[in-house]
């Protein structure tokens, strides 16, 4: 009977540790190497796969978890971003103690904007004490990815651990990137370096790495504990990567949690923070079983979209078919007598007859005149292609003109293209 008794009072099920977490999504970070993509518009706003917006994985996430409490951090390029969160995200009901808050940088500790991802926690420390939370779970809120969190929440609780960082294999010459660690037999982290030089390598496995998704979960105290000494130390950079996890696991229990599939095998996510993943990750939707199934009605992806008719495929005045294969088409669309291969078409764009576009991403609110030829590019919202454009055929041309990376994918902007807002 003791042992029942124990056992009711401090075994906690799924609903009692999700109901005690609060989430906060890191989405203020400068999202540089996205190029023109985020110059007018903070990472986590970036329109990814056909209608969302790349912070709505780790929002949908949440929601089907049973994560209902939950605030944004922002700070750089923020309006896209609130007016997205605003839209999208308001659904939830404060009565019942659920809520989607934006926390954006104002000044309320100190006259500096966030200094770092620990900083902007920091800054908002009587908020979270506000909402007196057992568990705090912090997201980067720019990866693709579908992730049950109950289940990383409910090892954490168990393992009585003060912090659990959420990781996955990488292979090794990718691994410069992240943060790197190693773990021992009860996966409790024994090392941890934020983007190192020379990445260590899985013992036995000398291809793959022990990578940091960037997501934790904290035991409420100890990360209260951690952001006032990390907030005291004037050599910090208030990072969670290159300070508070590395000094946590001198001295805390940190644990690993591996992210995997339902058949334990490594699970799909990634890192769009490149031009050049932002394309591939996009391509991958095109494929006929992606791994990143958007269609499962277990895990809807949730967003906003301004209504549209359906998209439209029709023949032109010549008899040309308009068609697309291996490709998303959003609402709002019409090709006309142009073809579309490996694309992803956002909504409301217009692709007009003899043009062919392959291999591409183009974001909402396009036209792409006649006769155009345009493949390996991204294209930003509310670009106009003129008829007779052609990209991705010479690659001096596209230097010229536009932004091209390392992999030859090719970024167009109506910036690049003279079209910018207040020259309208
Ligand atoms: P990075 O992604 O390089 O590495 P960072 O640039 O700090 O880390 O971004 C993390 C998240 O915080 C992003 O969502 C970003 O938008 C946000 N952010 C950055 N600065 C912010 C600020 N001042 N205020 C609010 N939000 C901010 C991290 C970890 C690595 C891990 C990778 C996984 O440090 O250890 O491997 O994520 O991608
Ligand atoms: P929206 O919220 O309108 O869907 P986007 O996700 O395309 O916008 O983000 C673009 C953001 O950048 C918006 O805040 C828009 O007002 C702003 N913007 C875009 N181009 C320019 C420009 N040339 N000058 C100033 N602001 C711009």
């Amino acid at each position: 009977q003791a042992q029942l008794y124990q056992y009711y009072t401090q075994t906690k099920n799924a609903t009692e540790v999700t109901r005690n977490t609060l989430v906060l999504i890191l989405a203020g970070g400068q999202g540089s190497r996205l190029k023109g993509l985020t110059k007018w518009r903070a990472k986590p706003a970036v329109p990814f796969g056909g209608k969302y917006r790349i912070i709505d994985f780790a929002l949908s996430n949440c929601i089907n978890s049973g994560l209902r409490r939950i605030g944004v951090l922002t700070q750089y390029k923020s309006h896209s971003l609130i007016r997205h969160l605003q839209r999208a995200w308001s659904f939830l009901r404060a009565e019942i103690g659920e809520f989607v808050e934006i926390l954006p940088a104002q000044q309320r500790m100190s006259k500096e904007w966030y200094q770092g991802t620990a900083d902007a926690l920091f800054q908002n420390i009587d908020i979270m004490h506000r909402h007196a939370p057992e568990f705090v779970m912090v997201l980067g809120g720019d990866h693709i990815y579908t992730m049950d969190y109950s289940k990383m929440l409910m090892v954490h609780a168990r393992s009585g651990a003060d912090l659990t960082v959420g990781c996955i294999e990488v292979p090794l010459e990718e691994a410069r990137a992240f943060g790197v660690m190693s773990v021992d037999t009860e996966l409790q982290i024994t090392r941890f370096t934020e983007k190192p030089e020379n990445p260590e390598s899985i013992p036995g496995r000398p291809d793959m790495a022990l990578a940091s998704m960037g997501i934790y979960i904290f035991s409420t105290s100890f990360l209260y504990n951690a952001l006032i000494v990390d907030a005291g130390d004037k050599d910090s950079s208030h990072d969670f990567g290159n300070d508070i996890i590395p000094k946590a696991i001198e001295t805390a229990k940190a644990i690993a949690y591996p992210f995997r599939d339902d058949h334990g095998d490594q699970a799909y996510w990634r890192d769009v923070g490149t031009v050049d993943s932002y394309w591939q990750a996009n391509m991958e939707l095109c494929a006929v079983e992606p791994e990143l199934n958007l269609y499962a009605r277990s895990w809807p992806i949730w967003t906003y979209q301004t209504q549209h008719p359906p998209a439209k495929f029709v023949f032109d005045d010549e008899g040309r078919r308009g068609e697309a294969i291996d490709s998303l088409v959003s609402g709002g669309c019409i090709i006309a007598g142009a073809r579309v291969k490996r694309s992803v078409i956002f909504f409301a764009t217009r692709i007009e007859n003899r043009s062919i576009v392959k291999d591409s991403v183009i974001l909402p609110k396009v036209t792409i005149g006649k006769n155009c030829r345009i493949q390996n590019t991204i294209i930003d919202k509310g670009a106009y292609i003129a008829d007779g454009t052609i990209i991705g055929e010479n690659p001096e041309d596209d230097a010229r003109r536009f932004h091209v990376t390392p992999n030859g994918i090719i970024l167009v902007t109506p910036e690049m293209l003279g079209q910018d807002l207040f020259m309208e």
